[in-house]
């Protein structure tokens, strides 16, 4: 019930996807997601292709299993990290914050499946007719960079308008989500959030347990003014940057404010002046796990939810 096309296009055993968030996302948590039976995936983020090539053999020596690499679009260094994923002939990569088209052929010459995530229909189509293998319907309740509109009106209407498989992204955490998802017609999930609190996901604490006391209303977006959204938790950083925004500052200053916060929260811990980017889903994560018991209590919740929609009919 719970195998999809994706399953069958990543050889994977549950239509489960790890976002592959800059800083957050390393080898060794993209390693203990595969292992699991999802799809893991680094996150090349803004980072060199050294770095990258050295996630992928810490992936390779714990799993033979297929992983992803999710390419940061607007990186500076995105040229070598695409020169990476061909050389190791990495198996998937996602794409965020523009447009892979470019990329497509090189890719194409070692089977790398191409995944793009998208915010818009238009973008959708646009990649189907340019050949990628599936795509990530993102809305704007994930954390980080974000479009403008919500996952259940985007999914579906992405759905309708591509026959490639979809996968849904933004506010989900559970079982409840997966079949949720299922039922607008995507065919997988990618979480974010969700294993930023797997036990194998190398953040600091202090982030982690920011996003376990973290309620419902505790995220918001800000750099709308520079057309770069970005989601976080509400802390003093994004209280200081608000203001800025408000006050009418640059767009290029606020991004140079922006540089390097995302580090400084994940990496160095500090949660007060740093970028903890999270989803509006954040409210209901409770505790750390290993990343193997995140998968099987959403696939255990997914049955679940679907025997107790049986019962409705
Ligand atoms: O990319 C993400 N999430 C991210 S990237 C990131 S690093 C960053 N930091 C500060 C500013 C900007 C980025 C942190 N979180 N998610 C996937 C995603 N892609 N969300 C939205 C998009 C997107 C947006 C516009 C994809 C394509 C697009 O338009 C491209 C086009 O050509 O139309």
């Amino acid at each position: 019930m719970l195998k999809t096309r994706i399953c069958e296009l990543l050889n994977i055993e549950y239509p489960i996807l790890q976002g592959g968030m800059a800083w957050v996302a390393t080898g060794e948590l993209a390693a203990a997601v595969s292992e699991a039976g999802g799809l893991g995936i680094i996150g090349a983020g803004q980072a060199p292709g050294e770095w990258l090539r050295q996630e992928i053999q810490k992936i390779k020596k714990v799993t033979k299993k297929p992983y992803g690499v999710n390419v940061m679009l607007m990186s500076p260094h995105v040229e070598e990290i695409m020169q990476v994923i061909v050389e190791e002939k990495v198996p998937v990569i996602t794409t965020g914050a523009g447009s892979p088209g470019k990329y497509i052929p090189m890719l194409r010459e070692v089977d790398t499946k191409i995944i793009p995530v998208v915010a818009s229909v238009a973008l959708a189509r646009r990649l189907e007719k340019a050949g990628v293998d599936a795509l990530i319907a993102e809305g704007a309740e994930a954390g980080g960079h974000i479009g403008e509109t919500g996952t259940f009106p985007l999914v579906s209407q992405v759905v309708d308008a591509v026959e490639i498989p979809v996968i849904a992204a933004g506010g989900i955490y559970d079982g409840r989500g997966l079949v949720a998802a299922l039922a607008l017609g995507a065919e997988g999930i990618q979480m974010g959030t969700r294993f930023m609190c797997a036990e194998e996901c190398t953040i600091a604490s202090e982030a982690k347990e920011m996003i376990i006391k973290a309620k419902d209303r505790d995220t918001v977006v800000t750099g709308r003014s520079t057309g770069h959204p970005v989601r976080c938790l509400n802390n003093r950083f994004t209280r200081s940057f608000a203001e800025l925004e408000k006050k009418g500052i640059e767009p290029s200053e606020l991004e140079k404010l922006g540089a390097g916060k995302l580090r400084l929260a994940m990496v160095e811990g500090d949660v007060k002046n740093g970028s903890v980017m999270s989803g509006q889903i954040a409210g209901a994560i409770t505790k750390v796990e290993p990343a193997a018991d995140i998968i099987q209590d959403v696939i255990g919740g997914a049955e679940e939810t679907l025997r107790r929609l049986q019962k409705c009919r």
